[in-house]
Order: C-alpha cells, then sequence, then structure tokens
C-alpha cells in the first residue's frame, strides 16, 4: 500500500532558534510546503525534557509563540499548512505510550544525543529524555506522515521512528499500517557547525552565544559574531579536497552556500585564494541580508502574541482531526474497547 505524501516536523521552544535550525529546517520545509501537504509543531513536550525548558512555564509560552513566529516569518503559510504546538494535541502522548511498549530498551540505549545530553550523569538524566525519540516516533506517525525534513542530528532518531514503525506493524499483524518515514535531509548546511569550534553542532544550548547566530540577532551582533569566528591561518582553499582537515573554512563556505542558494562548489571558486577577512565581510553581509527580514517581521508577529495563540489553535484543530482518526484506528488495532 502506498501512503498519501504528508510532511511533518517541528522544533523544540527551547531559547532562541538559531541559523542551524534555519538553514537544516525551517528553509527546506518553506520549499516542501509548495511539494506536498505539510504540519509544522512547535514540540513544547519535548521542550521539557530540557533544562531550558523545564519549570519555566512562562518562559516555555514565550519561546513556543518566539519559534510559531519564526515559522510564519520565514516563510510557512498558515492559511495553507497548520502551525501547531504539541501540547494541544494529547494524542501525541497517547501514541507516544503505546509506542514505548513497542520499542525495545536496546534500541533507546543507542540513540547518541541521549548520550550526548544527559552527560555523565545518565542516572539523574530524566525518563522523559530518554523516551524522548519515542515521542518522536509518536509526532510523526500519529499522523501517518511519510516525509520529516530535518538536520544531519536527526537521522539516528528518524530510524528508531521507521522501526517502530515496522515492528508495531509485524506485531499486530497490519502490514503497511504506519508508513516508514523517509528522513529529508537537503540543502548545502544539513549540519550548521559552532562558529567557535567547527567539530561542534552549532546549537541552542551551548554555552557560548558566540558560538550561533540567533534568528533574533540584530545586524550588530552577526556581524560581531562572524567576525570573531574561528578560522585558521591559511587562505580559502580553490576545491573541495583542500578543505579536509579543516572544519571552520567549510562550515562558514557551507554557510554562505546555503544563504546564497548556490553549490559549495561555486563558493569556492567565488572565494579561492582570499583572506579569510574579506570573505567574512561578505558572509556577514549576505546573513543579514537574508535574515533581517526574517527578524523584522518575527518582531511585528511577536507584538500580538493573541494572533499567534489564534493560530496555533487553528493549527491544533486541523491536526487534531487527523492524530484522532489515526488513534481511532490504532485503539481498534490494539485491542482498547473505544
Ligand atoms: N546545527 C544544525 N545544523 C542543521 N540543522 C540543525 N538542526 C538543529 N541544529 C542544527 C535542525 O533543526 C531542527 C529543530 O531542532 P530542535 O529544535 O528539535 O533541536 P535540536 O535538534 O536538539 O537542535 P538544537 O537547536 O541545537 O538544540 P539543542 O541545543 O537542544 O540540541 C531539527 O530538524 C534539527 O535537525
Amino acid at each position: 500500500m502506498t501512503h498519501t505524501p504528508l510532511v511533518l516536523s517541528g522544533m523544540q521552544p527551547t531559547n532562541t532558534l538559531h541559523l542551524g535550525n534555519y538553514l537544516g529546517a525551517l528553509k527546506n520545509w518553506v520549499r516542501m510546503q509548495a511539494e506536498m501537504p505539510c504540519l509544522f509543531c512547535v514540540v513544547d513536550m519535548h521542550a521539557i525534557t530540557a533544562e531550558a525548558g523545564y519549570g519555566k512555564p512562562d518562559e516555555l509560552a514565550r519561546a513556543t509563540r518566539e519559534v510559531a513566529a519564526a515559522y510564519i516569518a520565514g516563510g510557512v503559510d498558515p492559511e495553507r499548512t497548520p502551525i501547531f504546538n504539541q501540547g494541544q494535541v494529547p494524542e501525541h502522548a497517547e501514541l507516544a505510550w503505546i509506542f514505548n511498549c513497542v520499542a525495545r530498551l536496546g534500541w533507546l540505549d543507542r540513540m547518541t544525543q541521549f548520550k550526548e545530553k544527559s552527560g555523565k550523569h545518565k542516572e539523574r538524566a530524566s525518563v522523559g529524555l530518554y523516551t524522548y525519540p519515542v515521542l518522536m516516533a509518536a509526532d510523526i506517525l500519529v499522523y501517518k506522515a511519510t516525509h520529516v525534513p530535518v538536520g544531519e542530528d536527526q537521522k539516528q532518531h528518524l530510524e528508531l521512528s521507521r522501526d517502530i514503525a515496522q515492528k508495531f506493524n509485524n506485531d499486530f499483524g497490519v502490514p503497511d499500517f504506519f508508513p516508514l518515514p523517509e528522513p529529508v535531509i537537503t540543502g548545502h548546511a544539513t549540519r550548521v557547525m559552532s562558529l567557535r569550534d567547527g567539530a561542534k553542532k552549532m546549537s541552542k544550548t551551548d554555552e557560548s552565544d558566540n558560538s550561533r547566530i540567533n534568528l533574533t540577532d540584530d545586524a550588530e551582533a552577526i556581524a560581531g559574531k562572524i567576525k570573531r569566528a574561528k578560522t585558521d591561518p591559511l587562505p580559502l582553499p580553490s576545491s573541495k579536497d583542500e578543505l579536509k582537515g579543516r572544519p571552520e573554512a567549510e562550515n562558514l563556505l557551507s554557510i554562505y552556500a546555503a544563504l546564497a542558494d548556490q553549490t559549495l562548489d561555486a563558493t569556492i571558486a567565488q572565494f579561492a585564494g582570499q583572506q579569510f577577512s574579506g570573505f567574512k565581510t561578505a558572509l556577514s553581509e549576505l546573513t543579514v541580508a537574508k535574515l533581517e527580514p526574517i527578524t523584522t517581521e518575527m518582531r511585528r508577529l511577536l507584538a500580538d502574541p493573541a494572533e499567534i495563540d489564534r493560530i496555533l489553535k487553528s493549527g491544533a484543530q486541523k491536526a487534531r482531526a487527523i492524530a484522532i482518526s489515526v488513534m481511532d484506528e490504532v485503539k481498534k488495532k490494539v485491542g482498547f474497547i473505544t
């Protein structure tokens, strides 16, 4: 059986979104919106697995509205594509419980993000952080979504979603009931790295604000961060081969390529042999030119939080209509009397 194509993706409302979230995810969502039906959620239930989102209700609500504003300002059209927060669609949690019984401990033990986020003191991490990828599988499959645009860091979680879908289909004798969702990892910057360390991904929770460009940074902050970005003493390379062992140069060139919508090869050719100082000026100008309209629109939207709440509620109603009907089927397959 072929499943009707449907895109589902989401971002966590923790701290502030950054250039990695934009280039690795949001920019691709906007493109996909023209190709397939989509649903985009603000994953507030995932956010309470992080310190930044737990025990801070006002901050969580603020960040939820900010992420919704970023989606709209980045080009998602809420009239066409439902935008909603996970907390308004209880079927995510309902399916996650069933999937907790499908997923195996050994599968979750292999998740590298849990290892990175729980650090040395695994026993002090919340159970929610551990089962985060199970909730993510439910987020996708409660809509029977077929395509999930994500950055490379989420690839392993997507594989787990496929394993859960497959095992449910096998164990309950319902071949093809759930689709095996496909990760869509596209663009020239599927893994944007920290500006301070080319070996670490740009992240909302990095202690150093200089490691990332936030979607709320103004032109001065962007220019300052790019100026201070770590580089190496060599001039810019003239081929991809020469980028080997130069992660910071590769990262900055990839960011330029993604923002300019051109290939990495074309970007390398454009700056070959130049010093970093001139390239950094060009990168700052391009980043500001691309992000400023988004930042300005986000500010305008955030000035009217009631309107954002209305968009989230309306999106949740549309999403719920699908989720309720999938859950009705799931409950019957599992044997729950409804
Ligand atoms: N550095 C990145 N490069 C490319 N894509 C990225 N994404 C995140 N960081 C990068 C993609 O953005 C989407 C939303 O991510 P999330 O909000 O669910 O959070 P995350 O993946 O845990 O990444 P963050 O923003 O860095 O947060 P923390 O600090 O909590 O780890 C996803 O599609 C992700 O792939």
